[in-house]
């Protein structure tokens, strides 16, 4: 569906005209005058609706809206389009109801066709920069288990909302990709050792025979704490053109994320709670904030400060990515007892054989989908103070986490 809204007029409203093309159908202007198709010219009365509303109401979406004062032309093109187009103007609230119909439906659309593009795009260019990041060289051995765990897919969850982030307040992806590579670098050296047998001991992961399957312990463990070292290391080599002070916050922010106060903390409460049946749901929050929303967390928060975000937007989307951060563990819990190993690309059932505290057993099935759907609202009014169409990656990200099926 596209609609072309054109119009003419000075910062006042008087004698303002809007020029309302239907769906399918353009308005072009040239010479003084207004050339369209099925369509409707409207002068707008002034007590009828504010320009700063319809400003709103037609929002950025709306290609070729022009409110630059030209008073010879807009004489012209009023007098033009209003003879021409006269008979299809019905009243001036029946066409604003339609700009506000079309325009709503453009927003809904744009979150659901952005996402879709921008998952794929934003996969692609940071499936390369990991490649590049790490290239195969001497010692093979571990840069081919390096680069068999981060290479070997995954959903790139966490550098998308790193980007995202950072394009939202204001900064580009090229700027933000070293920090983006490096969460998935963290992400993947976490997985590595989370399957170690000496930890959760599995067998597949993301489709695949887990590292030390297929490299040996020694080496599993060694490239997980290889991916944990460069990572930093990146960081701090390759972002450009951002202040030293800056940089310096965002490593130390992701330290404390993946450190005794986030990750770590996580799985060693976690380890600890294994065959305790006296696990609550307090207990079950610690371990899910840690373990996992600390990243996510992490991943948000930096990708805003290198954006240069101001405070007030960093903390919000801290806030934002905490809610994410539980939701994604509270679906992930959800499909181990509802998805196959092969839906999944990991073994499936894992924790109900291990009688793990997860939401579904504290909760039951149905009441952790209803927090899961409280948490996903949560999530998206954090991000009620940025223009909603520019937020649109995040609250479709929050929406996707709450309904991926793997
Ligand atoms: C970080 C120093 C350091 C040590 C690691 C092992 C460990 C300490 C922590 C475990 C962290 C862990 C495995 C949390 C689970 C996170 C989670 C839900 C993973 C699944 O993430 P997805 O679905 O996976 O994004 P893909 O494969 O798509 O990337």
């Amino acid at each position: 569906m596209r609609m072309v809204v054109h119009m003419a007029g000075s910062s006042s409203t008087q004698g303002l005209t809007a020029v309302v093309a239907a769906p399918g159908t353009s308005v072009s202007q040239s010479s003084g005058k207004i050339t369209c198709g099925l369509a409707a010219a409207v002068p707008m009365r002034s007590e009828s609706r504010p320009l700063s509303s319809l400003r709103f109401i037609c929002g950025r979406q709306v290609a070729g809206v022009s409110f630059g004062p030209a008073p010879g032309l807009l004489a012209k093109s009023k007098t033009g389009a209003v003879a021409a187009l006269s008979p299809f103007v019905v009243n001036t609230a029946q066409v604003v109801e339609e700009v506000e119909k079309l325009s709503r439906e453009k927003v809904e659309e744009s979150h659901k066709f952005d996402l879709k593009d921008f998952m794929i795009a934003k996969a692609k260019v940071v499936n390369l920069a990991l490649d590049k990041a790490v290239p195969l060289q001497h010692p093979v051995k571990i840069r081919e288990a390096m680069r068999y765990s981060l290479l070997a897919g995954g959903k790139r969850v966490r550098p998308a909302l790193c980007l995202a982030a950072c394009e939202l307040v204001g900064g580009d992806e090229e700027t933000a990709m070293p920090a983006a590579c490096a969460v998935e670098m963290i992400h993947t050296m976490s997985l590595i050792h989370d399957d170690l047998p000496c930890m959760d001991n599995d067998d597949l992961r993301r489709g695949q025979p887990t590292n030390h399957k297929v490299y040996g312990e020694d080496t599993a463990v060694l490239a997980g704490d290889a991916l944990l070292s460069f990572s930093f290391e990146h960081i701090a080599r390759e972002t450009t053109g951002v202040p030293a002070d800056r940089v310096l916050r965002v490593i130390s922010f992701l330290g404390k994320a993946v450190g005794s106060e986030g990750l770590v903390a996580g799985q060693i409460v976690d380890i600890a709670s294994e065959g305790d049946s006296s696990v609550d749901l307090e207990t079950l929050e610690y371990v899910h904030i840690h373990k996992t929303a600390a990243l996510l967390e992490a991943s948000v928060v930096i990708g805003a400060i290198i954006g240069g975000g101001n405070e007030e937007e960093i903390d919000r989307l801290g806030q934002y990515a905490r809610y994410v951060g539980l939701l994604f563990q509270v679906v992930d819990d959800i499909l181990d007892v509802t998805k196959s190993s092969a839906e999944l690309g990991k073994t499936a059932g894992k924790d109900l054989l291990a009688d793990k505290a997860t939401y579904p057993k504290l909760l039951g099935l149905e009441r952790s989908k209803e927090f899961a759907q409280n948490l996903t609202v949560k999530a998206k009014e954090q991000l009620s103070i940025f223009d909603q169409l520019k937020a649109a990656p995040l609250l479709g990200l929050a929406d996707y986490i709450a309904n991926r099926q793997n």
